[in-house]
């Protein structure tokens, strides 16, 4: 069995998770490297049809290394599928943005993925900051400490004020994570070693 690298997209709803799955996915099609990407988007279009559409490519076009699981059946058995019937280096996971992304964990331990084998990804919409502190802070609670890497997206269209008070958001809740500003249009070559390290 091959030992991929497993990143998890996680953060709230409209955060920023599959736009900057597809570009890391990208950036490891053109490594020749393969992964896999698993979305978890019960009963709604997922990341192969309404991102691939709007960007005019099939996803088996764009990643050709790529395959495209959703979660019709149980992560449990893609992951196992996965693991048994493919070579990959890295398994990009999406979760619901609705859901507590502490959930996967019992899962993922179970196919050998402990804690400290996965990298989350924690996805912050500082445009939506406020509204954030307001009415998720459950959701805040549960996301922010599993941070392995906090990432402030939309940065080209947040104000200082609102990417300085995500700053304040995720230290009050994972005081030592790393986070990083970035907007996922222009990735840099720094924020893209930060994210697949
Ligand atoms: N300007 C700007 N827009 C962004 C950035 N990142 C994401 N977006 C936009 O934010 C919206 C939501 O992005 P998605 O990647 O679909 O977010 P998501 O977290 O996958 O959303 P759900 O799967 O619905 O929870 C889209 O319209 C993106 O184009 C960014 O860095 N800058
Ligand atoms: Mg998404």
């Amino acid at each position: 069995m091959n030992n991929p690298k497993l990143i998890l997209f996680t953060g709230f709803l409209g955060s920023g998770k599959t736009s900057l799955l597809l570009k890391i996915a990208k950036e490891l099609s053109q490594q020749q490297k393969r992964c896999a990407i698993i979305v978890n988007e019960v009963g709604e279009i997922g990341i192969d049809n309404l991102q691939m559409k709007k960007m005019g490519y099939d996803v088996w076009e764009i990643f050709g290394g790529c395959i495209c699981c959703t979660l019709a059946i149980s992560l449990d058995d893609t992951m196992h599928q996965l693991l048994e019937q493919y070579e990959t280096e890295y398994i990009l996971i999406e979760p619901s943005g609705a859901a507590d992304p502490s959930a996967l964990y019992p899962t993922l331990a179970r196919c050998g993925f402990t804690p400290e084998k996965i990298k989350n990804v924690m996805i912050m919409d500082p445009t939506r900051v406020e509204m954030l502190v307001e009415v998720l802070e459950p959701y805040l609670e549960a996301a922010i400490p599993l941070a392995d890497l906090a990432v402030i997206n939309k940065i080209d269209v947040a104000t200082a004020a609102e990417i300085e008070q995500s700053e304040q958001v995720i230290r009050q809740y994972n005081p030592g994570v790393s986070i990083a500003p970035i907007n996922v249009n222009e990735l840099t070559e720094n924020q893209l070693q930060e994210l697949l390290k």
